[in-house]
């Protein structure tokens, strides 16, 4: 493995089609790059896996042979992949030469939020990771949605503690000023902070200040990366951030900062 990008984020913003595209898109520029898919609970992906939790767990099996529904049923399959990581990890050590790429559950709770996690993370790739966040254009177009996109970022930069690239997918869904606006925010939390304030008149205006003042003190702030899944943009940039990282160069853009 040269090395691997988990991508995460809440359910829908295309993790499962970014990965898609994001394997097209390297195979086109003459490298390899697998996708495996820790979603035990997908009903269909739009790859072909070349490692598949699926093999190993199955959802409908364990909704009947714990009596569960599918969220409890998620939960319990969650655990399983961690009891199942050896074997994982196996098929994972026979993939060729290339960078790995890791489609995450659909609901963001199953994979980020989960003790083990980072452990799994860690054990699956040796340590040779970055991570993507994904969020939706179309919230982190107004200041407020932007702000709350970037909070869940946060929280699942503090879980892994990873090189991890804030994604804005589905960038189609809106116009090239609204992204243009987004950068600016995240390059300049100053800038989010006065449009935020002419956004929330409301009491809750001093809480989204005060995170943004947070974002701003903590450094917590770094490039934004726009794609679009459906229409294969952006994936250029991704993809030199994961060369850079993995085979040396500059330092990547990402929102980590070892020392
Ligand atoms: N317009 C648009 N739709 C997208 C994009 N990426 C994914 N979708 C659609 O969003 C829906 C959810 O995508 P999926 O990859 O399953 O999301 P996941 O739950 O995060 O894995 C599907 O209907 C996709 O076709 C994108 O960049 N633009
Ligand atoms: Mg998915």
């Amino acid at each position: 493995m040269i090395g691997s990008l988990f991508v995460t984020g809440p359910a829908g913003t295309g993790k499962s089609t970014f990965c898609a595209s994001l394997k097209n898109f390297i195979q086109l520029n003459d490298a390899e790059c697998y996708i495996v898919n820790l979603d035990p609970g997908a009903d269909f992906v739009p790859y072909e896996a070349d490692v598949d939790v699926r093999e190993w767990i199955s959802l409908s099996e364990i909704m009947q042979d714990y009596s569960l529904g599918p969220n409890g049923a998620q939960i319990v399959a969650s655990d399983m992949i961690l009891e199942r990581t050896d074997e994982i990890t196996r098929a994972v050590n026979e993939l060729g030469e290339g960078y790995v790429v890791f489609d995450t559950p659909g609901q963001i709770e199953l994979f980020s939020f989960r003790q083990g996690s980072m452990r799994l993370v860690d054990d699956l790739t040796g340590g040779r990771t970055m991570m993507s966040f994904l969020a939706d254009s179309v919230i982190a177009s107004t200041p407020s949605g932007f702000v709350s996109q970037k909070m869940l970022f946060g929280s699942v930069f503090y879980r892994f503690f990873k090189p991890m690239l804030f994604v804005l997918n589905k960038s189609d869904l809106v116009g090239s000023e609204d992204l243009a606006r987004a950068r600016r925010w995240e390059e300049d939390p100053d800038l989010l902070y006065d449009d935020l304030r002419d956004e929330k008149q409301a009491m809750v205006k001093e809480y989204l200040l005060g995170v943004v003042r947070s974002f701003r003190d903590s450094e917590l702030t770094s490039r934004l990366y726009t794609t679009s899944s459906n229409g294969m943009s952006g994936f250029e940039d991704i993809y030199s951030q994961m060369n850079l990282f993995f085979l040396g160069g500059e330092e990547s853009d990402t929102a980590y900062k070892d020392d």
